[in-house]
């Protein structure tokens, strides 16, 4: 496993290879299972090359994001996320509350067959290249939840049974624009939080701001090209016994500097019961540090976070509402 700049790096060719079933394919994907496990487990973050989603098409996709969000206003509002919708977050437009400590717009996008998108007419194949870019990144979601699963000793498909891994799936991509920071409001752009899903996928452009908490210091993870980072979120560090890190990170603006960047997120069925599992508790003797939930219940605390944000980050509802 390499360190790049900080944040381990896992070459995920070997899973790319199918044809060939010799002892050094084993051996290589073998490796790189073995780096990314390591990496959840010390920084909860790691980043991936030769993954399957072309290069040009994340450029054009971050491109064609920054010319969405310069659109004025009333423009953006024309697909303003509206609430009441069958999903878990409204899909659409939203620019953060200024009450929130976060400093951000997004565009959301579900999988399109769904029919929950609104998708700006501006700028052109936007909308062609949000979805060619999801389906991408929904090949790219199974593949590490199958990597985590073996790298844990667990059978295949383990997670996908946790993450509706089917049609109706709310996985979903946001492209995301930070605005520069200000003297007047500072250099958030997203508050230092823990992901409350399964896995998230970011491809960033160049300006940076991304960072990680570990050991205490936050870690710059720099822009590198052709790579994508990931990170796990609480589900699995739930039923890991938090033997798999969910960690904290950020967004830091920079003054002068727009930063532009798509997030996937391999959401969990609102209907499963999460609780750390019996190979990471009981069949090695240490106790629970969760206790169950529903994940659907953890939803709705956490929205109230992004929807109805409370006065100090520090009221955010988070995972350890069922610390033990
Ligand atoms: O936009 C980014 O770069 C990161 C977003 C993020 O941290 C998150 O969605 O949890």
């Amino acid at each position: 496993m390499a360190a790049a700049m900080g944040l381990p790096m896992v070459d995920l060719a070997p899973f790319f290879t199918s044809d060939r079933e010799d002892d050094g394919a084993r051996a290589a994907r073998a490796s790189a299972i073995e780096a990314a496990v390591e990496a959840c487990r010390t920084y909860g973050f790691f980043r991936v090359v030769n993954h399957g989603v072309p290069h040009e098409l994340v450029s054009r996709l971050l491109e064609l994001s920054s010319a969405f969000f310069a659109l004025p206003d009333e423009e953006k509002a024309k697909v303003a996320a509206e609430t009441g919708r069958a999903t878990p977050i409204p899909a659409g437009y939203y620019r953060l509350p200024s009450h929130s400590p976060d400093n951000a717009e997004y565009l959301l996008m579900y999988q399109a067959h769904l029919g929950h998108n609104l998708y700006p007419a501006e700028p052109h194949e936007f909308r062609e290249t949000l979805d060619e870019c999801h389906e991408k990144m929904a090949k790219l979601g199974i593949l590490v939840q199958e990597i985590l699963a073996e790298g844990m000793g667990l059978p295949p498909g383990f997670f996908r049974k946790y993450t509706a891994d089917s049609d109706s799936s709310f996985h979903f991509l946001a492209a995301v624009h930070y605005f520069p920071a200000t003297e007047e409001d500072g250099s958030v752009g997203l508050n230092k939080h823990e992901d409350g899903k399964a896995l998230t996928f970011v491809l960033q452009d160049t300006v940076g701001g991304l960072e990680v908490l570990k050991d205490g210091e936050w870690v710059p993870i720099e822009p590198i090209d052709g790579t994508i980072i990931i990170n796990i979120g609480d589900l699995i560090q739930v039923l890991t016994n938090k033997k798999l890190k969910s960690a904290t990170h950020r967004v830091v603006r920079k003054p002068g500097m727009h930063r532009h960047s798509m997030i996937y997120v391999v959401n969990v069925d609102a209907d499963k019961w999460i609780e750390p599992l019996p190979e990471f508790t009981d069949k090695v003797g240490e106790p629970p540090r969760y206790r169950g939930f529903r994940h659907g219940e953890y939803v709705e605390l956490r929205k109230r976070n992004k929807f109805d944000p409370p006065a100090t980050p520090e009221k955010f509802y988070n995972i350890n509402y069922y610390a033990i």
